[in-house]
């Protein structure tokens, strides 16, 4: 058959014509907040991942474009304000009105992980005019905060949450720590993705305090031990969180005790993981007075909140009641006029939406720990506390964690049957407590273990106390709505013989390898919870049981 020329070229300009039409009707259907005025007729423009005009035209696999307007109508207003994306996909800002900034970080607190105009110079920032658009690729599931530089103050903030982009799905075994160790500081790095385990040592012997801190990279499953030296050793149960001072978060520690040094530290030091640089900080903690460990730990707004603590040498070692207020700039400690209900040491202490929640903790009587069901929430701003529903098993001596809204205690607790790896979660919204759901136990048991989570998709977990009260090494990792492990070709062979008159055996094995990795990422994220605390089933402490031996803090 002869095709001629004419006719070659009239099917190739239809093709190239229909594929534009394609692309364009795909590309709308992605396009669905965004302002229609300025794009009546929008160009074709396929960006790459870091927002750009992408060079070779073609688009990244999974990478969607989402949509949000600044300003729009003249309002001091993100809209909409929280939005929920994938690993991989971009956020596309677009100028409503003029005078405005997308500038990351808690409200009027710049942290340099992304602003506009170009990702540079964000502290002190820019503020762009009406038709600017910018476009921030995020690569890491977690749950990211920004403002406008100007308009902070008037509620003029946005949320955009990320999540999935991990594997295997659940629970699995992580690399091990560097080495065995207990009572180290687990704090998340949102700015460069990385799990930090601070402090802590390797067994209860003099001397076996760790010196540099631990790095764990969730996307190699690696540890690395970092160069920069702890000041002191007294760097067992300090209270960690991250902090922004000057467009440039850190991680910073207060207090902490040694082995076999009676007195207790009030230091504050502040690590910068990117930089590995460990600085002091002038800002002792006025509460340790040379004896009283850091109680349950929280940052809100960036601020780190201490609740409670344990004084380890007053009638031979009690629970303290206090709660003080860490601001970085400039390093001031506060504290506030509200206490504990009940003095309480190694609180699990999380912050959700603006109010701060407990669940469980140490009692401490004459030197001995007991685990309880105490169960708080603490509103700095009205500066009041109460109960909530009691977590459903004594536990302390772990951390709480905000997963999507809900707080998880992770296990922990030394009172037989403890320690634990249940994972309670508490729904602020509802006031109740859910066991092992959404996110199930772990398997390996342990108490006074780092651990954290980016806050939508991954928790990471290592070292501590296991069930024997040896430190162990292992770590653990979760990962919500990830693929399967590794996915095994169930080799489902039909080798179907057709026994034919004729000669030729027909066998035709067909294996059918059913790979069926599907990374859905379906985080559903609950809604923040309102200033107001549900009305709290008045929780009763739980009754001491048999006092165990004075722990070596
Ligand atoms: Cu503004």
């Amino acid at each position: 058959m002869k095709i001629s020329n004419g006719a070659r070229l009239i099917f190739w300009v239809t093709a190239i014509f229909a594929l534009g039409l394609l692309v364009r009707a795909e590309s709308g259907q992605r396009r669905t907040s965004l302002p229609a005025q300025k794009h009546a007729a929008p160009p074709i423009r396929i960006l790459d991942q870091n927002g750009r005009q992408a060079v070779s035209g073609i688009p990244s696999p999974n990478g969607t474009t989402v949509d949000v307007a600044v300003g729009p109508g003249g309002g001091f207003t993100f809209d909409p304000d929280t939005i929920n994306i994938s690993v991989g996909d971009t956020v596309r800002w677009t100028w409503g009105s003029s005078g405005h900034s997308v500038t990351s970080g808690p409200p009027c607190v710049a942290d340099s992980q992304y602003c506009s105009p170009n990702d540079t110079n964000c502290s002190p920032g820019s503020l762009s005019n009406v038709g600017t658009v910018y476009t921030h690729t995020f690569t890491n599931a977690g749950s990211y905060s920004y403002h406008c530089l100007s308009h902070c103050l008037l509620g003029m903030t946005g949320t955009v949450i990320v999540s999935g982009g991990c594997t295997p799905s659940g629970w699995s075994a992580g690399t091990d720590l560097p080495s065995v160790g207990a009572r180290l500081t687990g704090v998340y790095f949102q700015a460069n993705g990385k799990f930090y385990a601070m402090g802590g040592r390797s067994s209860d012997s003099a001397g076996s305090e760790f010196t540099h801190p631990f790095e764990y990279d969730p996307g190699a499953n690696t540890w690395t031990t970092k160069s920069a030296t702890y000041p002191d050793n007294h760097v067992n149960n300090m209270a960690c969180g991250v902090l922004t001072d000057a467009g440039t978060p850190y991680i910073y520690c207060v207090g902490g005790s040694a082995v076999t040094i009676p007195d207790i530290a009030d230091r504050v030091f502040r690590y910068d993981p990117v930089a590995d640089v460990i600085s002091p900080v002038a800002a002792p903690w006025p509460a340790v007075m040379g004896m009283v460990l850091p109680g349950g730990f929280t940052v809100l707004n960036n601020k780190l909140y201490i609740l409670g603590g344990f004084d380890t040498i007053t009638n031979g070692g009690q629970g303290t009641n206090q709660i003080w207020e860490f601001t970085p700039s400039p390093a001031a400690w506060v504290q506030k006029s509200t206490v504990l209900p009940v003095p309480l040491g190694y609180i699990p202490t999380t912050t959700i939406g603006s109010l701060i929640y407990t669940g469980g903790g140490s009692d401490i009587t004459a030197g001995a720990l007991t685990d309880t069901t105490n169960s708080f929430v603490y509103n700095p701003m009205a500066n009041t506390i109460g109960t909530i529903a009691a977590i459903p098993r004594a536990t302390g001596e772990t951390r709480a964690l905000n997963f999507n809204g809900l707080m998880l205690v992770m296990g922990g607790g030394r009172t037989a049957p403890n320690p634990s790896s249940e994972v309670d979660a508490y729904d602020p919204v509802a006031n109740s407590w859910m066991v092992n759901s959404p996110v199930p136990a772990f398997v390996n048991a342990r108490r006074n273990f780092p651990t954290d989570t980016d806050g939508t998709t991954r928790i990471w977990l290592t070292g501590g106390y296991d069930s024997t009260g040896v430190p162990t090494a292992s770590t653990e990792r979760f990962c919500q709505g990830g693929g399967t492990p590794t996915p095994t070709p169930t080799a489902t062979a039909t080798a179907t013989a057709t026994a034919t008159a004729t000669h030729t055996p027909t066998a035709t094995p067909t294996a059918t390898g059913t790979a069926t990795a599907s990374p859905t990422a379906t985080a559903t994220v609950t809604a923040s919870p309102t200033a107001t605390p549900p009305p709290g089933v008045r929780a009763t402490p739980t009754p001491r049981a048999r006092p165990t031996p004075a722990p070596r803090p």
